[in-house]
């Protein structure tokens, strides 16, 4: 099942949260910030023992003070106009992403616009991207067997669900 929310994904009764980071791992703002500040300092000393993260790679952490199992950390791609692997680079991030899920049987995940927000992807592209990965792994894995899409913009939100209503 894939399903669309709005509002803030450190609220939300999932098994496992994806938050959008940067490559030192060490927060950030928009909705890293909002993960970090849930979570507590212990999420900031884990994430400095693993390093850094490419764009496009996950690594997952504990939850800490958030009540969900684990926190999967994904690295989106900064957009600089379309023409630089952008596309490729997002898609990646939802594949490991759900991959660290299926490791961790994680059943219901929550992600959110993953690069559509500082790192200025374009949103209706970002919402159809993320629609046609989650789907495709979905298919071909039990595991998650929920997918929800926690948007916290309205815009977010329309893109989403024009994005699941199509196919
Ligand atoms: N819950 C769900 N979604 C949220 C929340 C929240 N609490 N807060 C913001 N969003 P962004 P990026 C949405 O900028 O574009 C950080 O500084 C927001 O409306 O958080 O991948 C990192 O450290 C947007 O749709 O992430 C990196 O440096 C979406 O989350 C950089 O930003 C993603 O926006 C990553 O940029």
């Amino acid at each position: 099942m894939v399903d669309v929310v709005q509002g803030d994904i450190t609220q939300l009764k999932v098994d496992g949260i994806v938050t959008s980071a940067n490559e030192s791992l060490m927060g950030g703002g928009g909705v890293d910030k909002a993960v970090h500040r849930a979570a507590g300092p212990g999420l900031l000393q884990e994430c400095m023992k693993i390093g850094l993260c490419n764009p496009g790679q996950a690594v997952i952490t504990n939850a800490h003070w958030l009540e969900v199992q684990k926190i999967i950390h994904t690295v989106g791609p900064i957009w600089e106009g379309g023409g630089y692997g952008e596309e490729g680079v997002l898609r990646s991030c939802y594949r490991a992403a759900l991959q660290l899920a299926q490791e961790h049987q994680l059943a219901h995940i929550a992600l959110p616009c993953i690069a559509a927000g500082v790192y200025e992807f374009p949103g209706e592209l970002a919402a159809r991207i993320a629609v046609e990965e989650v789907r495709a792994f979905m298919a071909s894995n039990a595991i998650p067997q929920r997918v929800t899409f926690c948007c916290f913009q309205d815009q977010d939100l329309a893109h989403y669900q024009a994005a699941l209503a199509d196919g």
